[in-house]
């Protein structure tokens, strides 16, 4: 990924950031008219990006919005493996990361060389990779899949050998729902959902006796036994479809979830699942996008995603076969 900015096109950013809301909103909306952009965001985006995005959902449902534009700039408000995603499946067209910081602790605790190693205690097992990881492991594996059609995307192969990666959470999960299949699971794990604890949940249950609890399947064996559904975010959207007489929903996943809950189902009331008492499940690199950095993004065309046409070629295949197969919900 280019990452140095010329000085030569920098902006006074101190001097930007201090702009008001509506400044920056209006300076966004002329530079993504002017420069045909697209703006993604993820469901885990701070609520006021999720606003002003043209399509907020899941990595496959932003993969898959992202293979549709005919926009020229892709501004990518998520992080570094999802704005990659996009490059992958849109290699013609430039894609922006508006923040360089916004990384993904799960995808980096695998590596090819890593992967490697598990290849090596697992001969003849076929590699399935979560989308969470880089394009260089991508491109090392059989087939990616999202927490939105992972079950689906084990069962559609051919062989009962799975290697699964790198979400130990995840592959877990799959791994109940896909009895008949051996599946070998990674060690790696989404810290923000990784931290909850079923006994944490059982207390706020207790606050909320009649919530129906919805939790993302990165999240630990102790919490999904609680679950009334388990779900990517997209999934959630659908899950609180299913209880129209129930008021209140507990939401086990990054809290910028409940802003799209609410906007959607602005009558229900949204409990967010904590760690620690008040402290909601927080991913700090979901929330390092602000709308100043949307704003530099679109006004200096950065941080634009490069990668090697080989790991593209690779990591293409891979979700291609993904996006072939239908989601789980
Ligand atoms: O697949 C995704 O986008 C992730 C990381 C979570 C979700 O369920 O949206």
């Amino acid at each position: 990924m280019s990452q140095v900015l010329s000085p030569d096109k920098s902006l006074d950013y101190y001097h930007y950031s201090h702009l008001p809301k509506e400044e920056l909103v209006a300076r966004i909306e002329r530079l993504r008219r002017e420069k045909n952009a697209v703006i993604l965001a993820h469901n885990y985006q701070v609520g006021e990006i999720q606003d002003l995005a043209d399509f907020t959902g899941d990595s496959l449902g932003l993969s898959l919005e992202a293979t549709k534009t005919d926009a020229d700039l892709i501004v990518f408000c998520g992080v570094n493996f999802m704005a990659e995603s996009a490059k992958i499946l849109n290699p013609e067209k430039r894609v922006l990361l508006p923040h360089i910081g916004a990384g993904c602790s799960l995808a980096d605790s695998i590596t090819p060389e890593s992967l490697d190693d598990w290849k090596a205690r697992y001969p003849g097992y076929t590699v399935v990779t979560y989308i969470n990881s880089s394009a260089e492991v991508k491109a090392e594996s059989y087939i990616c899949c999202t927490s939105a059609n992972a079950v689906s995307v084990v069962r559609s192969l051919d062989t009962d050998k799975i290697l699964f990666t790198p979400d130990r959470n995840l592959g877990r999960w799959v791994a109940a729902q896909v009895p008949e299949k051996e599946i070998a699971i990674y060690d790696g794990v989404c810290p923000t959902h990784d931290v909850l604890r079923g006994a944490s949940l059982e207390r706020t249950h207790g606050t909320y006796p009649d919530a129906i609890i919805i939790a993302h399947p990165e999240c630990r064996q102790d919490v999904i036994e609680l679950a009334h559904e388990v779900c990517s975010t997209t999934g959630m959207i659908k899950a609180v479809a299913k209880y129209p007489l129930a008021k209140t929903f507990i939401i086990a996943t990054e809290h910028g979830m409940i802003h799209q809950l609410k906007l959607r189902f602005p009558d229900k009331e949204f409990v967010p699942a904590d760690g620690c008492i008040g402290c909601r499940l927080h991913c700090p690199y979901m929330k390092m996008t602000g709308l100043q950095d949307v704003y530099f993004a679109l006004e200096e065309e950065r941080f634009e995603i490069e990668l090697a046409e080989d790991v593209i070629e690779g990591a293409r295949l891979a979700l291609e076969r993904m996006m072939a197969v239908p989601r789980d919900h």
